[in-house]
């Protein structure tokens, strides 16, 4: 009778720190590090644009689009660099997120109807060459209509 009681007290002792055990393993596996992979791509095209509210209407569209990380616009250059995740977006998406806003892109025209409600030092001249090399800054003045 004493053997039975003891095995059986040797069972739940066994049962115990196997529980122990069992849960331990459980909170080494959450800590495993999830491999990131890289899916980050850089993009530069031209867009169209005047000042620095310009600046920000541009990449703030940019930024809107989702997987976009970074967007910087240079109102010398005419042209925008953006970073975004090629799982989540494309450039076509951003060249139509910026359009949207108003501003004319390398491959999609500015939406007439936002380009309408721009401020006036925003209405930058439909024909002005994009992707400039920034050499002829002098030459932006030239854009504003007032
Ligand atoms: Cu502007």
């Amino acid at each position: 009778m004493k053997k039975v009681i003891l095995s059986v007290a040797v069972i739940i002792a066994m049962g115990l720190t196997s529980c122990k055990n069992e849960t331990k393993k459980v909170e080494d596996t959450t800590t495993t590090e999830v491999s990131k992979e890289i899916t980050m791509t850089d993009l530069s095209f031209g867009v169209r644009g005047n000042c620095g509210m310009c600046k920000n209407t541009i990449e703030k569209a940019a930024n809107s689009v989702e997987g976009v990380t970074s967007a910087n616009w240079a109102v010398d250059k005419k042209k925008i660099d953006v970073s975004f995740d090629y799982t989540k977006t494309d450039a076509m998406a951003i060249h139509k997120a910026i359009a949207a806003s108003g501003y004319d892109t390398e491959q999609v025209a500015g939406s007439e109807e936002a380009y309408n409600d721009l401020p006036g030092c925003c209405k930058y001249d439909h024909e002005m060459a994009m992707n400039q090399t920034g050499e002829t800054k002098s030459d932006d003045h030239s854009n504003h209509d007032h």
